[in-house]
């Protein structure tokens, strides 16, 4: 469809809204960088942190920051940009929802960040109970979570606006997939901010003595898998629709990518049980269920794999490439909007392969509480995800601040890649061969009174915190990158690349936007796979816990 929008450059206005979410998202890179260097060092067993810091202490502040700040930041600013670029210039109501949003995630980031530092807070990411943080911890997380949902009605609102002055048209395809995620990310939250609300913050707070952990846990994880969904599709927006227009070429299916986005949608949250395989307390047949989803939410990403190469060759043909793998010759190697989330889906090939060893429940049984799981992750959410932002980055940053990338800035950004794919491959590699050998995840340096196997897996964490090392020097040049394009790179105009479809002649089907159908189907799936197992871990509780600081 023709979408008349697609040559405007952002509005200012809405740009400098997507930027504040930009700054926030390169501070928490900084400092959860900074973090992650230091945690490996202690886990070589070579280092020691000074000033009587705990191991922990640093592990929650490096999750929390890159995990759950700069994600969640990065994701809003993208969104909202995109959004306006494709649906046209926010309105200042949708603005203000904005800037309101932005405000409140900062101001709960800033008291969750302060509870940590002054130690109240080690409860890593995921903050288990019974481990128990201070009431102000979860309010700044309440923050967070509600200053989200402010912000993404801005592009709520949006899109409801376009629709009603384009009737029967389908949108257009980034507001769309903007769209798709901020519902899911809406419908997510209400866990965790459940199990916050009612269940963590009044037990922190002495109203109640103790707490349920299998609900809680339940509520976390019917939140922590759409959570890594509401990551990854940022970036398969960049894939998607970016990528093509970045190469020359065009979008497979403009209605292909819709349907992946719709699958997400369905599929992402009634899976939460795979993170529990290992959980006393849910019935098996609970847990098959839920794994059969998890292996239908693989289906959208390979839906993404295969467009993604018919993308990639039907360039490359168009160029007058021959044989199986001619096309790859003819790709943009030089160009680091390219290059750079090329690596991250480089990467996603393995990384989806060890999630799907994950959701297998007998691999599971090897792998779960190993640091196997946080290599899988450091492969998708830090790899794959994160180098699609900093791809991102080098062109929405200068668009956003009427600047350019520069040949200089292009080539450091395919070199800082490059150092992130060695590091990583040293960190995560080394984190995926430890874990098949046993060692523990979530636990710092300890010979284990010697044990033999313990000392099997040492030298994986002198690799691990080489990988470290390698990764922090892309961190620094990231940095570096970033403050280059938003403050100091020559005023130019930075385009904002929109890719076309191939079949844009044929309208995509209209029950795309169907969203009673769509969110109607996603609740009654959380519906069955959720309420018997709720009811269950409800009514043959243990008795509740106490909360514990074990830091
Ligand atoms: Fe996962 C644990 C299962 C995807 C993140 N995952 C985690 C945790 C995180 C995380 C953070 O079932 C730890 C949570 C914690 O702290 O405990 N994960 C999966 C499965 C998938 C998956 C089945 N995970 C992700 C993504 C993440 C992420 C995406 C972040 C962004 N994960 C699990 C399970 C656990 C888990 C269990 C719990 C483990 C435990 O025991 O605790 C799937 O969605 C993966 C599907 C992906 C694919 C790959 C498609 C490939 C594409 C690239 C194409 C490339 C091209 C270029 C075109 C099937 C799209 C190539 C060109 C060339 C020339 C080669
Ligand atoms: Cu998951």
């Amino acid at each position: 469809m023709f979408n008349p929008s697609a040559k405007l450059k952002v509005d200012r206005r809405d740009g400098k809204l997507a930027m504040a979410h930009f700054f926030v998202a390169f501070t928490a890179l900084a400092i959860g960088g900074l973090a992650g260097l230091l945690q490996t060092l202690v886990r070589s067993g070579k280092f020691e942190l000074p000033a009587g810091i705990g191991y922990y202490q640093i592990l929650t502040v490096h999750g929390v920051v890159l995990g759950l700040v700069l994600t969640t930041f990065f994701i809003m600013g993208f969104q909202i940009a995109a959004t306006s670029k494709t649906s046209g210039t926010l309105t200042n109501k949708q603005r203000i929802a904005g800037w309101t949003g932005f405000w409140l995630m900062t101001a709960g980031t800033v008291l969750a960040a302060v509870m940590i530092l002054l130690n109240e807070a080690t409860v890593l990411y995921t903050f288990y109970a019974p481990l128990q943080a201070h009431a102000l911890y979860y309010i700044g997380l309440t923050l967070v979570i509600v200053g989200s949902w402010i912000d993404g009605a801005a592009i709520i609102m949006k899109y409801a606006e376009w629709r009603r002055k384009n009737p029967g048209q389908p949108s257009p395809l980034l507001t769309f997939m903007s769209l798709v995620n901020t519902m899911m990310w809406i419908v997510a939250t209400i866990g965790v901010a459940s199990t916050v609300l009612f269940q963590l913050l009044p037990w922190s707070l002495g109203f109640v003595e103790t707490v349920n952990i299998g609900v809680s846990r339940t509520l976390f994880w019917y939140f922590g898998h759409p959570l890594v969904y509401f990551w990854l599709l940022p970036a398969y927006m960049a894939w998607y629709v970016v990528i093509p227009k970045v190469i020359g070429g065009k979008i497979f299916s403009d209605s292909l990518a819709r349907m992946s986005f719709i699958l997400f949608l369905l599929f992402s949250i009634p899976v939460g049980f795979h993170h529990q395989l290992m959980e006393p307390g849910i019935d098996p047949a609970w847990k098959f269920l839920q794994v059969i989803l998890t292996f239908l939410v693989v289906i959208p990403s390979l839906m993404t794999a295969f467009s993604l190469f018919a993308t990639f060759e039907s360039f490359g043909r168009s160029k007058g490439a021959t044989g199986l793998f001619g096309w790859v010759k003819k790709l943009p190697w030089g160009d680091a909007r390219f290059t750079v989330p090329f690596i991250g889906m480089v990467a996603f090939i393995p990384a989806g392969a060890g999630g799907i060893v994950n959701a297998s429940h007998q691999m599971n049984q090897v792998v779960h509480n190993t640091i196997w799981v946080t290599g899988h992750f450091h492969l998708t959410v830090a790899t794959s995800v994160v180098l699609t932002f900093f791809g991102v980055s080098y062109w929405l940053i200068p668009h956003l601040t009427g600047r350019i990338l520069t040949k200089a800035m292009n080539k450091l950004g395919i070199i800082q890649a490059v150092i992130w794919a060695i590091g990583m491959t040293f960190m995560s590699g080394a984190m995926h061969a430890a874990g098949l050998l046993g060692a523990p995840r979530r636990s710092s340096y300890s010979e284990y009174g010697g044990a033999a196997q313990a000392a099997e897996w040492i030298p994986y964490q002198v690799a691990q915190a080489i990988g470290g090392t390698i990764l922090f020097i892309g961190i620094i040049l990231m940095l570096y990158i970033f403050i280059n394009l938003a403050f100091f790179a020559p005023k130019g105009e930075q385009e904002f690349p929109v890719g076309e479809a191939a079949d844009e002649a044929e309208k995509a089907p209209m029950v795309f936007e169907n969203w009673k159908l769509w969110l109607g189907i996603t609740v009654v799936l959380i519906l069955f796979a959720y309420t018997i197992p709720f009811i269950d871990l409800i009514q043959n509780a243990p008795p509740g816990a106490k909360g514990y600081k074990l830091w």
